[in-house]
């Protein structure tokens, strides 16, 4: 994953900022993701008012000698939003996208922001300027200046849009002329729109259709007014939350129950019938304590022995109530479904039908990404049809395809779900349907394979669709180079595969074992030297995935080839490999406790070196009870502190299936139960008052990024969203969560991809922690 970082940039940095640095947890994403589908603009103006006027044509107004320091968030009229001068280069804030051939440099020289174009590229917005930060409000009035000139006289363009979507215009006007001389241009708008907290400000500078020279473009004085905000709405940041949080969804009558509130005042609290409103249940609530991820006091009550099925709110003594939730045997059994059918829903490379339920009636579509795809710096086309969409795009990655397919099978393994019956094209064919969807996506990874055993990266096309639908995406997909990480994960997994499926399909698994070994003999030969990972070419911009230690990929690929095949050799470089160092991780980038998963749950004939089984063991039973002290100490039974990453809730799943391992190894019930209260954050006993889980609970998420539901108006059931980000790393984001403790940080907006994007690999460690919950 990647992400601008806010800081103060010397002005020669700004491309390589706006391509963002790697960060080391758990989602993939560029920055250069926030202006994906620029090519969708098709620029719905909804502006209006009275034309540019020009000043005359000569030299620069002189300056303010308070200009650049009077921006301010207030809302009055008169307030400046924004106030750049470009006199101080270390506070220089502005950011470049460059796509379609544009190639230039931005820098802050002698007072006034200066892009130095080399080639204008083939678009308009092939050399974009733009500015985040500011806000509009609907219904006010602002007033907007700069002050602008060309060594070569050209067009441009200037505009306020939506930053995500179709990334239409609010405010702007094309193919304004520009002369040699400085221009000082005036504009009045009326916000029309609904209040958006994180348009972007923008000047497109790429091909106007004319010029295609070397030129400089110089800009100076860009100040936006609030000239009217009488009227204004201000922006919403959301429904007001609910302190009183539960599983929103409900338990089963033997799973551990808790409550939280979010405040310190509450001291009881009652189980209230939801269809009679008779009190049922009473109970005490703790003291107050800190809950450091929330930065703020709560408390806490306990009520696992109550049993009765029903419906039920909790009503608190000063905190109100909580939404309404269900005791049932069967509460989760379409939650379940619906987690695994989003995976169904992701497939690419056939038609996705309804049969599934009416609830996906809107997302079915054709086979998608059917034509041949190019390797990369070749002219080599080759089929890799079929496979899961990623994420919220359409890209296919061997990496988190490998972590998806891994946690179905240790779903398989490790809480007996065989359902058969999810309505999917496999299903009633004696196969557990899990098996048949990890199955889909083993069959996409064979053609990922190259001759020497080596796994190509990614395909994708060379940078993200605009909001449609997967058939509507039909640029060159573009199949990426080899990588270890990959390679090692591809071994891995199909070593696993050939295990599981060696009594279904004898010939398929004899298949995954051969590819299996190929792949292992690439690292064998390749792994040590390659201290890099994969990294995207320069004109690729889709999910990269980096990871520059493979170490933890080649030792789970020799665990599990050890455990298909019984041969020495695998479990001596498994241990050599190890170290008590590395993460045990289940992430996309540390993979070492697959490996560890399945040397500990395999039958114990295999588990010969008895120290090195104990070694394990301890330690994934030591780490889940650190994580217990941790979790009961901080509240809502999360053990992450203030660290919420990118997709915290892949960490709080990951972590979910750690426990619940560990309590196999162990037989701690409180590790069972620490495990089950996973599910019960992710489904709304958190901070944030959301279930995580689009379509399920009262205030669930709705707005996810995700293409097929955005494109759609409705969100796709049963898809777990990233999460809180204790830091914001889109411009929805950063605008309305700045400032708010960590397990806060999360808002229910489409365009805040750093925060709501959805992904496969999100929603498969969350389908094994809610099938171990719902185990019968
Ligand atoms: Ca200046
Ligand atoms: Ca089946
Ligand atoms: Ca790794």
């Amino acid at each position: 994953m990647k992400k601008i970082v806010a800081m103060l940039l010397t002005v020669s940095m700004v491309s390589a900022i706006a391509v963002g640095c790697k960060k080391s947890d758990s989602k993939k994403e560029s920055a250069t993701q926030s202006t994906e589908s620029q090519s969708s603009e098709s620029a719905t103006e909804s502006s209006t008012e009275a034309p540019t006027s020009a000043e005359p044509e000569g030299t620069k107004p002189s300056e303010d000698p308070e200009a650049g320091t009077r921006a301010t968030t207030e809302v009055k009229d008169g307030a400046y939003a924004m106030d750049e001068a470009f006199n101080d280069p270390s506070t220089f804030k502005w950011m470049t996208y460059t796509e379609s051939g544009g190639d230039w440099e931005v820098v802050c020289e002698n007072g006034e922001m200066v892009a130095k174009i080399k080639s204008t590229g083939t678009k308009e917005y092939s050399c974009q300027l733009y500015f985040d930060g500011v806000s509009l409000m609907k219904n006010a009035k602002y007033k907007l200046d700069f002050d602008i000139k060309s060594d070569a006289p050209r067009t441009y363009e200037w505009r306020f849009q939506l930053n995500g979507g179709d990334y239409h215009a609010y405010a702007g006007e094309q193919h304004v002329e520009l002369g040699t001389s400085w221009t000082h241009v005036t504009k009045e708008f009326v916000m029309e729109e609904k209040s958006d907290p994180s348009p972007r400000f923008c000047f497109n500078v790429g091909n106007d259709g004319s010029i295609k020279d070397a030129h400089n473009i110089y800009i100076d004085n860009v100040t936006l007014v609030i000239l009217d905000c009488s009227q204004a709405e201000k922006v919403d940041n959301g429904p007001a939350l609910n302190p009183v949080s539960i599983n929103q969804t409900g338990y089963q009558p033997k799973d551990p129950k808790a409550v939280f509130v979010d405040g310190t005042m509450s001291k009881t609290f009652q189980i209230v019938d939801a269809n009679t409103f008779e009190i049922v249940y009473e109970g005490e609530l703790t003291a107050p304590y800190a809950c450091a991820g929330a930065g703020s006091d709560i408390v806490s009550g306990d009520f696992s022995d109550f049993d009765k099925p029903g419906t039920y709110f909790i009503r608190t003594s000063s905190s109100g109530n909580s939404y309404k939730f269900e005791i049932a045997d069967d509460v989760y059994d379409e939650a379940l479904k619906a987690s695994i059918l989003m995976l169904y829903t992701q497939r690419c490379g056939c038609e996705v039908k309804a049969d599934i339920g009416e609830a996906y009636a809107d997302f079915t579509h054709p086979a998608c990404h059917m034509d041949q795809a190019k390797i990369y710096g070749t002219d080599k086309m080759i089929d890799v049809s079929g496979g899961w969409h990623d994420a919220g795009d359409y890209g296919r990655y061997v990496v988190p395809g490998a972590k998806t397919i891994a946690d179905l099978f240790m779903t398989y393994q490790d809480t007996g779900y065989k359902a058969d019956d999810l309505g999917i094209p496999e299903s009633g064919n004696g196969v557990p349907d899990i098996l048949d969807e990890a199955r889909y996506e083993l069959e996409w990874m064979f053609k990922m394979q190259a001759e020497d055993g080596g796994v190509y990266h990614k395909v994708t096309c060379d940078n993200f669709p605009a909001t449609v639908m997967p058939e509507e995406e039909t640029n060159q997909l573009l199949v990426l180079p080899v990588s270890t990480t990959a390679t090692g994960d591809f071994a891995a997994v199909m070593a696993k595969a050939s295990i599981i499926y060696k009594d279904i399909d004898k010939d398929f698994a004899d298949k995954c074992l051969e590819a299996s070994k190929k792949a292992y003999a690439y690292m064998e030969a390749n792994a040590a030297s390659d201290t890099t990972g994969f990294l995207n070419p320069s004109d690729v911009f889709t999910g990269e995935y980096p990871d520059a230690v493979n170490k933890d990929e080649f030792f789970w690929a020799a665990v599990e080839l050890y455990l298909a095949t019984g041969e020495d050799t695998y479990l001596a470089k498994a241990k050599e490999l190890y170290s008590d160092s590395m993460e045990l991780g289940l992430g996309w980038i540390e993979m070492g406790l697959y490996g560890v998963h399945s040397y500990l749950r395999t039958e114990t004939s295999f588990q010969k070196d008895a120290e090195f089984t104990d070694k394990l063991k301890t330690r994934v039973v030591d780490q889940a009870k650190a994580d217990l002290e941790k979790a009961k100490k901080d509240g809502y039974y999360n053990a992450m502190g203030t660290n919420y990453p990118w997709g915290s809730n892949l960490t709080v799943s990951n972590n979910g299936i750690l426990y619940n391992l560990a309590y196999l190894v162990s037989n701690d019930k409180e590790l069972k139960d620490l495990s089950s209260y996973q599910v019960d954050y992710i489904m709304g006993m958190n901070v944030c008052g959301y279930s995580f889980l689009t379509g399920f609970g009262t205030n669930a998420a709705e707005h996810p990024h995700h293409r097929p539901s955005q494109a759609k108006g409705k969100a796709v059931p049963g898809m777990v969203v990233g999460g809180p980000n204790g830091e914001p790393a889109d411009p929805y984001a950063i605008s309305v969560l700045t400032g708010k403790a960590p397990a806060r940080c999360y808002c229910d907006n489409d365009t805040a991809y750093s925060i709501n994007e959805v992904a496969i690999y999100w929603n498969s460690p969350f389908i094994y922690i809610l099938a171990a919950k719902a185990a019968k």
